[in-house]
């Protein structure tokens, strides 16, 4: 085997994507606008934070399998996997998709496959025919496919192998054609489908867990007015055999299910219900728990006389984690500190971090009056607390 695969876009997909298939024996010619990722990656070295992310890189590049460039050139395959963010008021935004197209345009041969791995709005693997052909591609001589990313941050190398994927062609044989190569390197099954179910069935699992987790969300706030401990509650409701209900949190973070919902609801209008309403609990949730943190705080002030001492515990958008993406627990802190509370900013996957100090959690444990855990780390396990500390959990890990 001694295909050339074009994968644009070296990012949180495409260079786990790239380095793992160098090492399966392809030969890789990554391509990302930034010159200093691509002058990284060439060094052997990573841009990013993912387990086991620079063994691969380093091996990919030691073996000269993979080479980074600001340009594309001739391939076999090409992947795009660039950002699909949203504009204001969440419009999708495949201007980055839309730019890669354009930019692989004048490398395209007969025969080749270009794959669009971005989560993206439905239509868009349509638009990438559209833009090839506007661009001089003689779009029925190649197969074009949409293949959604389905890792989980974390254990991004693990999944790309382990997970069943989805993959849709714009035509059956750009379908089967696109079957055979994720089958290369996928232990997971890989299933065939049409690009806009491809498009749809990603994003349905995105939102899938956003309507999930806004259930557990909309429950803690029920709870919290009830007197109830909400994780008892949720660890007795769970007992049932058909019911499986999610963590609440302090909101939901990251660059994907805080993201992706959008791209149903803008298509959708109306008829997108609860996948819309999902978004708001969610985000509200977020709101909810920094006027908790503030009433907590006022009523300390009242009490004692002073300016309340809050340990923020966390600011990553999910445990374990170094990810800042989109994170509720650093916007709370945020509006804390803007808020002129006294914050201790805890998060011990962080060393440093240039808006304020990060504070080590037992140093922070030992100066706060008000102790609020945001993410549930696993350093926060087990961690011991004076009584006379007032405690606020929005990630069930003190309980
Ligand atoms: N969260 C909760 N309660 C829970 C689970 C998660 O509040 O019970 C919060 C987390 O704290 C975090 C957010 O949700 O803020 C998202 O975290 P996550 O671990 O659920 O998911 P992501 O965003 O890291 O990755 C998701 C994954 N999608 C699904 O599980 C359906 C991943 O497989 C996708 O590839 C990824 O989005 C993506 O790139 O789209």
């Amino acid at each position: 085997m001694n295909k050339k695969i074009c994968v644009i876009g070296l990012g949180y997909i495409g260079l786990p994507t790239a380095s793992l298939l160098a090492n399966r024996g392809y030969q890789i010619h990554g391509v990302d606008v930034v010159q200093s990722t691509v002058d990284i990656i060439n060094r052997g070295e990573i841009h990013i934070v993912e387990p086991d992310l620079d063994t691969f890189v380093r091996s990919a590049i030691n073996s000269g399998h993979m080479v980074a460039h600001t340009q594309p050139s001739q391939s076999d395959i090409f992947i795009i996997a660039v950002p699909t963010p949203f504009h204001d008021g969440y419009v999708p935004n495949i201007d980055f998709v839309v730019e890669a197209t354009k930019s692989i345009a004048p490398y395209i041969q007969e025969g080749n496959i270009v794959i669009l791995e971005s989560t993206s709005p439905v239509g868009t693997t349509d638009k990438i025919e559209e833009v090839l052909r506007d661009n001089g591609v003689d779009t029925s001589k190649i197969y074009i496919s949409h293949c959604p990313e389905r890792v989980l941050p974390g254990k991004i190398m693990r999944e790309l192998v382990e997970n069943d994927r989805i993959v849709g062609g714009l035509t059956p044989q750009a379908t089967a054609k696109t079957v055979e190569f994720y089958k290369t390197f996928v232990k997971g099954e890989v299933l065939p489908t049409d690009a806009k179910t491809a498009e749809m069935a990603k994003l349905t699992e995105n939102s899938f867990r956003d309507v999930n987790i806004a259930f557990a969300n909309e429950l803690s706030i029920l709870c919290d007015k009830f007197g109830i401990d909400v994780w008892e509650l949720i660890s007795l409701t769970n007992r049932h055999p058909r019911v499986n209900v999610l963590q609440p949190s302090a909101g939901v973070g990251g660059h994907c299910i805080a993201v992706d919902p959008w791209f149903i609801v803008h298509a959708g209008g109306d008829d997108a219900k609860i996948i819309r309403i999902a978004r708001e609990v969610n985000t509200y949730k977020t709101q909810w728990a920094i006027e908790k943190i503030k009433n907590r705080a006022l009523n300390f002030e009242k009490e004692v006389g002073r300016v309340a001492k809050v340990a923020c515990m966390g600011l990553a958008f999910k445990p374990n984690i170094d990810d800042l993406r989109e994170s509720p627990a650093l916007y709370i802190t945020r509006e804390l500190i803007k808020d002129d509370l006294e914050i201790l900013a805890v998060e011990p996957n962080i060393k440093s971090f240039d808006e304020f100090n990060i504070v080590e959690y037992h140093e922070a444990i030992k100066e706060a009056d008000i102790i609020v855990f945001l993410v549930a780390h696993k350093e926060f396990k087990d961690i011991q607390i004076d009584d006379n500390k007032k405690i606020i959990d929005f990630c069930g890990v003190y309980k």
